[in-house]
């Protein structure tokens, strides 16, 4: 290997190895591609090699693609080439793997005569979720490998297998013994050699039948799951057309579609989420800041947050003390995270006796603070009332060690009153996880006037650790997320108000891509929630700010949603997703006509640009004021907190395609009825002006 080759040649007696070495993740850059092809040629021309072993060094085999390579010019040799020609060669190839073997990753190996895996190698074709689909041999090779549905299954969901099952399926012909990819492929390759067998080329196997019925199935199933986005249904039909057609054929039809795909705004959104999440993690003011060293956590509250904080923190390797009020709120608690790690076993996530120690060893709910005193971090989830967390601040900053991080769970109050009550403000954090915490990945970092940056560099190691994604937001009333969410909810009960439905307006916003609409989020939630901030928030209303009077009723009525059996919708056995409530519409022309409001009719498309303005003119606000640094951490939080449309890539990417210009002329036009409600962000007017994009904003220009 040259210093500009990443791609190194040598030989063990007859078997060439082929090594990979292309850090991070040995992704195919131009520069892998040309030093496969020219390893190849040697290969070839070797007269002394009868066999080759394909590896990579570092943590993984191929990853994939090189990401940051699309959207530019193609550069030669193309992938499906350089795959061809490993596949074309007179001489067995093995592929060894290890680590996580995706996307082009995968389709190199399957372009191998045989496959070998070490234990815990992962794998799986990805594109589907960059807005692609596999655009090298991978619709066409897999399914030849293991079958048309299982083919399908994999490609349209972009899900990956583990290498137990990559053997019972055939994509693999063996599992190593040993750890060492490179020893694993030599292995296999003198086995193959002793029993004189040359692995097979994929290409001429035989095609399996495509059965109209079981693809039209599919396509229904894949319709339902990827709510509107283009790449899975194109991947299902590529396999489908392409596995009729002779294998060559079947790979350019592949190559077409994977080419219309990277046009797509579909792509340039996955792919902007992708490097958005990585990029959230990478703070300018914390490089050379060491962050303390975390191993036992305390969790203050045992109700469903403190639950699924304590059972990820556990999964991550973490000691874990709960505390809780009283012996039987303890006891519950443990028995709630008990069951969270039991469905871990059942999903094959965990082990039985990793659980059993977990909760054993490594696990305890207590009634007494003092448990506390030697732990490194605290997190506390308590009741969300300041007068609560205060005290509990209080009394943790006495027992708590020199040095340990107190953080707390709040989702909208002031983190820096918060700090105030303890002796030790600059060891004070939020860390604000999403519900369930077992299970969403987002959590907003929440940096106060005084935390120290080594306590916030330790925030994000923890949340690595716990496979979150961290995100940094400053103190403001609901963070990033909330304040987000509570202006968009709030220009939707405006429309409610003038005349829109709930229903309508839940359509419409599931048009665009949300699994959800607001007002079946509000009933998935609780209303008795913003029931409570709109009571807190009563008296400082300014006379202007129109109020969800209906919410209010409803709440008003013990219809809490589904925790009631009713809200905006009502369920039941027999509608427990809800359906309808025929009373709702009746309720809402009472409180129109109280209101003076003549109802007006709203087309969806008018509700998604409503609905849409609200939520970039706010995030407009936020980096205005400097609570995320940059465009790209709201896309992320919106993404992985509130069910943003992935294929959108977040509202400030979207408001970026949509050019600022058409927003900022929306909301002027709103603010004619309601000036109060709808005032443009200065920062959107100014991107209006001039032209500019969220994208080329501060650090996002790097
Ligand atoms: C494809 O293959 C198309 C083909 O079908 C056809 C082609 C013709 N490229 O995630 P991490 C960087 S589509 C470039 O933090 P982990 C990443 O940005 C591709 N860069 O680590 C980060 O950089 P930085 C299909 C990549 O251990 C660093 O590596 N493949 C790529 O948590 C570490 O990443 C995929 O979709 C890439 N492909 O997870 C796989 N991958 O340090 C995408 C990573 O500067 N990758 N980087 O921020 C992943 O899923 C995860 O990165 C992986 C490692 C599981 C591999």
């Amino acid at each position: 290997m040259t210093v500009d080759n990443p791609v190194c040649y040598d030989r063990e007696g007859e078997i060439a190895v082929i090594e990979i070495d292309n850090p991070p993740v040995n992704a195919l850059s131009a520069a892998v591609r040309q030093g496969l092809s020219e390893a190849m040629a040697r290969f070839d021309a070797d007269a002394d090699a009868r066999i080759a072993v394909l590896c990579c060094a570092g943590r993984t085999f191929i990853a994939g693609a090189d990401i940051s390579e699309f959207g530019k010019p193609p550069v030669p040799p193309f992938l499906p080439d350089v795959i061809n020609a490993i596949e074309a060669s007179e001489k067995p190839v093995v592929a060894a793997l290890h680590g996580t073997v995706l996307g082009g990753g995968l389709e190199v190996a399957l372009g191998a005569h045989a496959r070998v895996a070490v234990a815990g190698t992962r794998m799986g074709l990805p594109e589907v979720t960059l807005g692609l689909l596999p655009g090298a041999g991978g619709t066409q090779r897999l399914p030849r490998a293991v079958g048309l549905e299982a083919a399908i299954d994999m490609v349209t969901s972009g899900r990956q297998i583990g290498a137990d099952e990559a053997l019972r399926m055939n994509l693999i012909d063996a599992l190593a013994d040993g750890g060492d990819p490179r020893e694993a492929g030599i292995a296999h390759a003198r086995e193959l050699l002793a029993q004189g067998h040359a692995g097979r080329r994929l290409s001429d196997a035989e095609a399996p039948a495509v059965d109209p019925q079981v693809v039209e199935s599919w396509r229904a199933k894949v319709a339902r799951s990827s709510r509107g986005q283009v790449a899975p249904l194109r991947a299902l039909d590529t396999i489908a057309k392409g596995l009729a057609l002779p294998f060559a054929e079947g790979l350019a039809l592949e190559r077409r579609a994977f080419m219309d795909l990277m046009q797509t705004p579909e792509r340039a959104a996955m792919i902007h989420a992708f490097f958005s999440e990585r990029r959230a993690a990478q703070q300018d003011d914390l490089k050379g800041v060491t962050p303390r060293e975390v191993n036992r956590i305390g969790v203050i509250g045992g109700g469903t947050m403190g639950q699924g904080i304590a059972a990820s923190a556990l999964s991550a390797g973490l000691d874990v003390t709960l505390v809780e009020r009283d012996d039987a709120a303890a006891a519950k608690a443990a028995a709630g995270i008990a069951r969270m790690q039991d469905g871990a076993v059942k999903r094959g996530k965990l082990s039985q006796a990793d659980r059993d120690t977990m909760m054993a060893d490594r696990f305890r709910a207590v009634t007494d603070y003092q448990a506390l005193a030697d732990a490194d971090l605290v997190i506390e989830a308590v009741f969300e009332s300041m007068d609560v967390k205060r005290e509990v601040f209080a009394r943790l900053g006495g027992i708590c060690r020199p040095g340990a991080v107190l953080a707390t769970n709040t989702s909208y109050l002031d983190v820096n009153e918060i700090a105030a009550a303890t002796s030790r403000p600059e060891d004070v954090i939020g860390l604000h996880f999403f519900s369930p915490a077992n299970v969403m990945r987002l959590l907003e970092i929440v940096v106060a006037d005084r935390t120290a940056p080594d306590v916030v560099a330790t925030a994000f190691a923890l949340a690595k650790r716990m496979g979150k994604i961290g995100v940094r937001s400053g103190v403001c009333d609901g963070f990033i997320g909330n304040r987000m969410l509570s202006a968009y909810r709030t220009a939707a009960d405006h429309m409610v108000l003038d005349g829109a439905s709930p229903y309508q307006v839940d359509r419409a916003i599931a048009g665009f891509g949300f699994p959800m609409g607001p007002y079946q989020v509000g009933d998935l939630a609780g209303l008795d929630i913003g029931y409570a901030t709109r009571q807190r928030k009563a008296a400082t209303r300014d006379a202007r700010e129109r109020v969800p009077v209906f919410a209010d009723r409803l709440a008003e009525a013990g219809r809490l949603g589904r925790k009631t059996g009713r809200g905006y919708y009502i369920y039941d056995e027999q509608s427990p997703q809800g359906r309808p409530d025929p009373e709702l519409e009746p309720m809402l022309d009472a409180i129109r006509a109280d209101l003076g409001i003549t109802p007006r009719d709203f087309t969806d498309d008018e509700i998604r640009s409503r609905y849409m303005a609200a939520m970039v003119n706010e995030g407009a606000k936020i980096l205005d004021e400097g609570i995320a640094a940059r465009a790209s951490d709201i896309d992320v939080v919106l993404l992985h907190g509130y069910g943003f449309p992935r294929g959108k890539g977040g509202p400030m990417h979207w408001a970026d395609a949509q050019g600022a210009a058409a927003i900022s002329a929306d909301i002027a036009r709103y603010g004619e009825e309601d000036p109060y409600f709808w005032q443009a962000a200065p920062l959107l007017t100014r991107l209006a002006q001039q032209g500019g994009r969220f994208a080329d904003l501060g650090k996002d220009a790097k």
